[in-house]
């Protein structure tokens, strides 16, 4: 029997990450080649009409999951019933524009966005934020949706997990499905920290199996931490697919569950490993049931604590800049 459809918001549809997105989304990668979807497309005014092709495009894939497309400039329209919401849509910092003027751009935007989540998105609806700033963008919309269950709006720091993944199981030379137990902590930028102390590989430590340490901190974290901007230097664009996968591989586990494997997403901190409560900070989860959790009592060496804490004061100098608009 043919499920109902299930009615998805994705912003920023003009853009580049959408252009890979949509037609993922379309096809069934994150809610289930079972699953009909509406897609409902938030844009500004000026790209409605690239919006335009990007729906003709959609219907001449024949997608049989696709029940309908609809598009607007209207957030509280967007996501009016929604059941999940792909923020990717955001203000690129224009020539000259210092980053304190990003961040405030930014805030207005998801001030705008997080009071219409509150007001129209089912309850139960699952948000990720990539737009960037992502962490203090899904933190201002975070705190402009009161009603919404803690934990609903999250940010994307799956993209890093994913490079970062890659790298080692390169490294290591093996599957990249092989590493289990890597955490990337902390701000989508390149103060995050793509922590290998406790990822394994059939129950062996990375570390030992890759065993040089001096590797990991002047190769590894550096080039994860530089990717985007390895591929702006060789594409002369923005990573685009990788990054709609990253966002897919992240809705698809918080819906589907990923058993005992660990994944990296930006949740709202509780306090734990020092984080304070409320900043949205990148950190290992595992996925169970339509929602996740933490994963508890990890042991941080000194390099740990460093790293950690250095993207922490990062994301709260975000916060202190942003403070002054959530009024
Ligand atoms: P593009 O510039 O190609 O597209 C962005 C689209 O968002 C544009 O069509 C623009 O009109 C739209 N937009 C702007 N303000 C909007 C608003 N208020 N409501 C709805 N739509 C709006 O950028 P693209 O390459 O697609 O990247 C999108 C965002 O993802 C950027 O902020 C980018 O920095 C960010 N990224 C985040 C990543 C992460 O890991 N969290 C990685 C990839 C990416 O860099």
């Amino acid at each position: 029997m043919t499920k109902p459809a299930i009615e998805v918001a994705v912003s920023g549809a003009a853009g580049q990450i959408c252009y890979a997105l949509l037609f993922r989304l379309a096809q069934g990668d994150v809610f289930g080649a079972d699953q009909p979807i509406r897609l409902k497309l938030l844009e500004i005014p000026q790209a409605l009409g690239a919006v335009r092709g990007v729906v003709m495009e959609l219907e001449d894939c024949a997608f049989p999951l696709l029940a309908d497309i609809a598009a607007t400039d209207d957030p509280a329209t967007a996501f009016r019933d929604i059941d999940a919401a792909f923020l990717v849509g955001s203000r690129p910092r224009s020539k000259g524009m210092e980053r304190r003027d990003l961040l405030a751009a930014n805030a207005e935007i998801f001030k705008v966005q997080g009071r219409a989540l509150n007001e129209q998105a089912r309850r139960e609806a699952k948000v990720i934020v990539v737009g960037n700033p992502a962490n203090t963008n899904a933190y201002i919309a975070a705190h402009f949706a009161p009603d919404l269950p803690k934990g609903a709006i999250t940010s994307m720091i799956r993209l890093d997990h994913n490079r970062a993944a890659s790298q080692f199981a390169a490294k290591a030379g093996v599957g990249v499905a092989e590493i289990e137990h890597l955490a990337v902590w902390g701000n989508h930028s390149p103060t995050m920290f793509a922590d290998w102390s406790h990822a394994q590989v059939k129950g062996r430590a990375l570390r030992e199996m890759i065993n040089d340490d001096g590797w990991y901190r002047d190769t590894l974290i550096p080039t994860v931490a530089q990717r985007g901007t390895a591929v702006i230097e060789a594409r002369g664009a923005s990573s685009a697919a990788s990054a709609a996968n990253a966002a897919i591989d992240h809705m698809h586990d918080w819906v589907h569950g990923a058993g005992e494997r660990w994944v990296s997403m930006g949740i709202p901190s509780d306090g734990a490993y020092g984080i304070p409560a409320g900043l949205i900070c990148g950190a290992p989860v595992t996925c169970k049931a339509g929602g996740y959790s933490l994963v508890q009592g990890l042991e941080l060496d000194a390099f740990a604590r460093t790293m950690l804490d250095r993207t922490v004061a990062e994301l709260n100098e975000e916060r202190t800049a942003v403070a002054g608009l959530l009024g």
